[in-house]
């Protein structure tokens, strides 16, 4: 007979093995077709593109440190690129994504394997389609384990779901992205909000289904949220209960309880759920954050309900969570600020600077060309910018032309500060300053550099809130304010003890937020803006990180099937 012990043992080398081969399916190759699917939603039935059928598209998991292939076959009508948003995917720039950046599109009929390198990254991200405005219905999550034989920085959960927030319009999204190009004007708001793609319960045909999370009392439950919504910041809350936030961005962070949270496009939040309540339904729901309500935006809720198991409550309505107003600037920069990392005094943390920047986010306009009408203010053209550039997409990648030394496709000498210095938080400006210049300029970093950018919001045309996001590098998020950056006084106040590590951070109107990173990825990474409308005017650039002294900090070469121009 075997002693418990000798059980116990066996059973764990067995736990063990069931590992191991778990953790090789998790390395497997996907295979995903980007194609048109039908899809019914507030009372109307449209096509949209979607991954193998699915909206939101499949989940994808992955184990720490693991290298996963997936085969994306384009069945649609459109060229259409996959990213992988948070993954830094160390020296593998070439399966990134963004079209004109790092790849030309995948064309209609073509595949594309893509190598997606995870390293140290723990917690939820996502995946979307990143060319023209597909990714509206083309994303997913991503949820990457902690390697197999370590352990979650907090109890393990009882159970986890992938809360995705997204928008619908009723409209092809292609149509919508044409018209507001065409015109120069704002694009059409969006008709809904969704929760794992249902708008939920407050919209026309949608009640019988709405998403709903069924729940066991006093357990934990993991929320792995993710804002893949196209234009809007959200609020979202779960009635009656509080969300204990432990990670951000797939980094954790030091847990705190919170009634709500803030999300930008781009940004994910890992939250546990305890269900300590009585049994019976409880809603969550989402709705924008917005800091400017002179701009048009969709101010509807999205729901879906919390049920547990064992009641349904008697019959009794659902209590409706609290939700900050719509330009609640405090409510949502006082949940951004209280993000700490869990790490203490990290050695990864930049203490020192080689490389400063301080650039302008700004909305603009130029002015409308020949005899077109522009719907834009006073007959304008809408645009954005980044230190008063404007990014124009190349037709040739620039990952390729760096690659290859083509000649003429961008430039280098992205400005490293302003080119003009004057109150960008004022209330006015003379026309002149709304208009900036077209052009396609990079900014070019030394492997090893140790950099800080400042994003310095501007009120021109009309300040709002930008999520800027990073590829290939997640950033300390050292600073906020409002107001303009002082370059002498706003430093000393820096955090660079437990700052968030975060690859996307959320500017606040009339305001500037300090990152810093290491630049230790070589490449070619783009940085914009995660609100879709303002990365189509051009509120976007490109790092190119230079080849370290070793092979090992050296950018290999593309894989065969990279698509064609
Ligand atoms: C945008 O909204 C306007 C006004 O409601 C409407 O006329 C137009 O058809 C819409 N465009 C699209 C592409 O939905
Ligand atoms: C959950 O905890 C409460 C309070 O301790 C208790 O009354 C209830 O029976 C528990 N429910 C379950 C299913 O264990
Ligand atoms: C949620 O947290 C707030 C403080 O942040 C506290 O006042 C409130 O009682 C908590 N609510 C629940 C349901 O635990
Ligand atoms: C939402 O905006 C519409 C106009 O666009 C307005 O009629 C409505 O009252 C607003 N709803 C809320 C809840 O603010
Ligand atoms: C938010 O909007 C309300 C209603 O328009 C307004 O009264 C309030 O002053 C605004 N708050 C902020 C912080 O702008
Ligand atoms: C972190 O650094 C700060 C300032 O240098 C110091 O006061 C603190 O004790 C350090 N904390 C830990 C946990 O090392
Ligand atoms: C103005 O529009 C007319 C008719 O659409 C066209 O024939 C003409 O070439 C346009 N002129 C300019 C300067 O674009
Ligand atoms: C910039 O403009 C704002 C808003 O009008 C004003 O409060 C601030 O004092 C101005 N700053 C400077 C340095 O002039
Ligand atoms: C932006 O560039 C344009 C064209 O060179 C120039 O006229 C304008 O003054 C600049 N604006 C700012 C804010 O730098
Ligand atoms: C529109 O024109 C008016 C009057 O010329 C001017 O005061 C205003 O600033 C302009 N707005 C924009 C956004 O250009
Ligand atoms: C690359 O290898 C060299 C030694 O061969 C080592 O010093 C360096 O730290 C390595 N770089 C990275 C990014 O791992
Ligand atoms: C699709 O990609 C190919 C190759 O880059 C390009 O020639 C073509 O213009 C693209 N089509 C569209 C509609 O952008
Ligand atoms: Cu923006």
């Amino acid at each position: 007979m075997w002693s418990a012990k000798k059980w116990k043992s066996a059973l764990q080398a067995l736990s063990f093995l069931l590992v191991l081969f778990l953790h090789r399916q998790a390395s497997a190759d996907y295979n995903w077709v980007v194609k048109e699917s039908t899809y019914t939603r507030l009372c109307s039935t449209k096509s949209i593109l979607t991954v193998n059928g699915k909206f939101p598209g499949p989940v994808l998991r992955a184990y720490a440190g693991d290298i996963v292939y997936v085969n994306v076959h384009n069945r649609g009508r459109y060229n259409i690129t996959i990213h992988w948003h948070g993954v830094k995917q160390p020296r593998n720039p070439w399966s990134d994504g963004p079209e004109y950046i790092t790849q030309c599109g995948i064309q209609p009929g073509g595949s594309f394997r893509q190598k997606i390198i995870f390293s140290v990254e723990e917690g939820t991200l996502w995946w979307h389609a990143h060319s023209d405005w597909s990714r509206a219905t083309v994303h997913g999550a991503i949820i990457v384990y902690p390697k197999p034989g370590t352990s979650y920085p907090f109890p393990k959960p009882y159970a986890e779901v992938p809360i995705i927030l997204g928008e619908w319009w009723k409209s092809d999204v292609m149509e919508v992205l044409d018209e507001f190009v065409r015109t120069g004007g704002t694009p059409n708001v969006s008709d809904a909000y969704t929760i794992n793609g249902q708008p939920g319960d407050l919209y026309p045909c949608s009640k019988s289904e709405t998403f709903k999370l069924s729940v066991d009392q006093n357990k934990t439950h993991l929320l792995r949220i993710v804002n893949a919504a196209m234009n809007s910041i959200l609020f979202f809350s779960v009635a009656n209960h509080n969300l204990t936030v432990v990670a951000a961005d797939a980094a954790y962070t030091a847990p705190i309880s919170t009634p709500y949270i803030t999300i930008s496009p781009g940004q994910t939040i890992d939250a546990l759920l305890f269900t300590d309540q009585q049994p019976g339904r409880y809603y969550m729901a989402a709705r924008a954050y917005q800091g400017n309500l002179a701009i048009g935006f969709d101010n509807t809720t999205t729901t879906s309900i919390v049920e547990y198991k064992d009641g349904n409550g008697n019959g009794k309505t659902a209590p409706f969570p609290y939700l900050p107003y719509y330009n609640n600037t405090n409510a949502a920069f006082g949940f951004f600020n209280r993000l700490k990392s869990l790490a203490i005094n990290q050695t990864d943390v930049v203490k020192t600077t080689t490389t400063r920047m301080v650039s302008t986010v700004s909305v603009n306009t130029f002015p409308c060309l020949g005899n077109q009408t522009c719907e834009g203010p006073n007959g304008t053209r809408l645009a954005a910018s980044m230190n008063n550039i404007s990014f124009v997409d190349p037709r040739v990648d620039i990952l390729q032309a760096y690659y290859y030394y083509i000649n003429g496709v961008y430039k280098e000498g992205f400005p490293d500060f302003p080119p003009l210095i004057f109150n960008f938080t004022a209330e006015d400006f003379p026309l002149i300053l709304e208009i900036p210049e077209r052009d396609t300029k990079v900014k070019v970093l030394e492997y090893g550099s140790d950099v800080e950018i400042v994003f310095q919001n501007t009120n021109l045309v009309a300040g709002i809130d930008h999520p800027m996001h990073l590829h290939g590098h997640s950033f300390h998020i050292v600073g906020t304010g409002f107001g303009n950056f002082d370059v002498k006084k706003d430093p000393l106040s820096f955090n660079l003890v437990d700052p968030p590590l975060r690859n996307t951070v959320t500017v606040p109107l009339s305001g500037w937020a300090a990152v810093r990173f290491k630049a230790r990825n070589p490449g070619v990474w783009y940085l914009h803006c995660h609100l879709e409308r303002h990365l189509t005017w051009g509120m976007d650039t490109v790092f190119i990180v230079k080849n370290g002294k070793h092979p090992n900090e050296t950018l290999p070469p593309p894989p065969p099937d990279m698509p064609p121009c």
